[in-house]
């Protein structure tokens, strides 16, 4: 036969089960919910670091040099004044080249450099004439 005491006994058990489960789905829920706004965050903030958008063109950041390493511009973006001199400067191990409409180089080294003074303003798209998929923009303002 079961005794009051069993039945009380048992619930006592029920109900500690059903609170440390709901504890354990409390926890993985919540951690989930901790991690999704985490990521969408970093996807917003590589979204300008892309360059070569138009609304991303005022945040570009300025100054005279671009580096070209892995196979890409770095600024990709480079905003400048016109009569300003923008110097190219090769850090991978493989030759590159500046093709554009206004400016060509010839390949150059690792540890390498070309420069081109810009004087009128505009965007300047431009690319490397061995790897047409390495892409930049001289912005002259
Ligand atoms: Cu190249």
């Amino acid at each position: 036969m079961i005794s009051t005491d069993d039945i009380k006994f048992y619930s006592f058990i029920a109900i500690f089960v059903i609170v440390v489960a709901g504890g354990v789905y409390l926890y993985f829920g919540g951690s989930k919910n901790f991690t999704q706004p985490k990521q969408e965050v970093k996807t917003t903030q590589s979204q300008p670091a892309q360059g070569n958008q138009p609304g991303t063109v005022a945040s570009a950041p300025t100054g005279s040099s671009v580096t070209i390493k892995n196979f890409a511009f770095s600024p990709s973006v480079l905003r400048i004044k016109a009569g300003d001199t923008v110097t190219w400067t090769n850090q991978d191990s493989i030759p590159h080249s500046i093709k554009s409409t206004i400016f060509n180089s010839s390949p150059f080294n690792q540890g390498n450099s070309v420069s081109f003074k810009f004087e009128q303003k505009g965007a300047y798209d431009y690319t490397c004439g061995i790897h047409p998929a390495m892409t930049g923009q001289i912005v002259v303002e």
